[in-house]
């Protein structure tokens, strides 16, 4: 407890200064600021060395809404995006950081496309899909985020527990449903789920040019369809949902606006440039962590009111900001 005194001071004092509106602070810069404070390492002075919590109480309430808050003990679900594959080669990189980052809680790889022994996902610590219950591209992203839902209200949410969801793609599609059927009490969706925060990595927010089937997970993500149109746009669970929209000019598949949800609510925004030296693609944004504070990128803070809009050349890597992103139950 001790120990985690002097950083929980930092983190709030940092935080109510910049909610003071001192500056139009760069919050990656508050985040550094606040780290240094924190801790005089050796090493590189990074989402590693941010205390596992900051509220040694939040998990104690075994029923009724768990309390926000920032933490490396939440559960977290890593939803992948469009076509079946290899959970492995999608997250290991990912949950291989999360763990020298000191992340304590579960990690799940969720995989939920079923069609036949030969078409369907490998190596997922979850799968919400078998040959007695199949899950195709045919079947519409608002019935992969019910099936989600399910999964983390009878995991968690039903006991009072709150998880974290870092999706890739589709896969912050399949929360936005997920959420959305649950706070719109949609026909079979469960009652209520706790869900932290949610970071999307190249989710095509509003769509992409997806010509190449005729599948209807495909059709679902054109822009103008009327799955989009059902989805709420930063969705609330009963605890809040803290939303942060990654993206990247160079992504070749999502454009960088719909990655952001332009003009649409959301917690946190962030835009990779393409003056990068290195391009962060569309499968790349859930892998790359070189090069951390070196990359080009715009970035909007919803909760400092700062809606024009920052760019910096020091940003944190694609992996680093999931990281913070899900660290941090509200501000940076
Ligand atoms: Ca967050
Ligand atoms: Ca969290």
């Amino acid at each position: 407890m001790r120990k985690l005194a002097a950083p929980l001071a930092a983190v709030f004092a940092i935080a109510s200064l910049a909610a003071c509106g001192t500056d139009s602070t760069v919050h990656t810069e508050q985040a550094d600021v606040s780290l240094a404070a924190m801790q005089q390492s050796d090493a590189d002075p990074d989402v590693a060395q941010l205390p596992e919590s900051v509220d040694m109480l939040m998990h104690s309430a075994a029923a009724g809404t768990p309390k926000r808050g920032d933490s490396k003990n939440e559960p977290v679900y890593l939803v992948h995006g469009y076509t079946y594959g290899d959970c492995g080669s999608r997250w290991n990189t990912l949950k291989g950081k999360l763990r020298d980052w000191r992340w304590t809680g579960p990690i799940h790889t969720v995989g939920y496309y079923y069609a036949n022994e030969k078409s369907r996902d490998t190596n997922c610590d979850i799968n919400l899909a078998d040959a007695k219950n199949p899950l195709t591209y045919n079947d519409s992203i608002m019935e992969v985020g019910r099936r989600v839902a399910w999964d983390i209200h009878n995991r968690y949410a039903k006991d009072g527990r709150s998880v974290d969801v870092v999706a890739h793609s589709m896969g912050g599609l399949v929360m936005r449903a997920a959420l959305t059927g649950v706070a719109t009490k949609a026909k079979g969706f469960p009652p209520h789920l706790y869900i932290e925060d949610v970071v999307t990595l190249g989710t095509p927010h509003q769509g992409f040019d997806c010509r190449s089937t005729e599948w209807l997970q495909c059709r679902e993500m054109r822009p103008g369809s009327a799955l989009l149109g059902s989805l709420r746009h930063n969705p609330q669970s009963a605890q809040r949902t803290d939303w942060t929209l990654v993206s990247s000019e160079d992504d070749e598949t999502v454009s960088a606006n719909s990655g952001i949800d332009l003009n649409q609510p959301a917690g946190h925004k962030i835009k990779y440039l393409a003056t990068n030296k290195v391009k962060v693609t569309h499968s790349s944004i859930r892998t790359e962590h070189r090069y951390h504070r070196e990359w080009n990128l715009r970035y909007w803070n919803h909760y400092f009111k700062d809606d024009k809009g920052k760019e910096t050349s020091k940003g944190w890597s694609p992996l680093h900001t999931a990281g913070f992103a899900i660290y941090y139950a509200d501000k940076w």
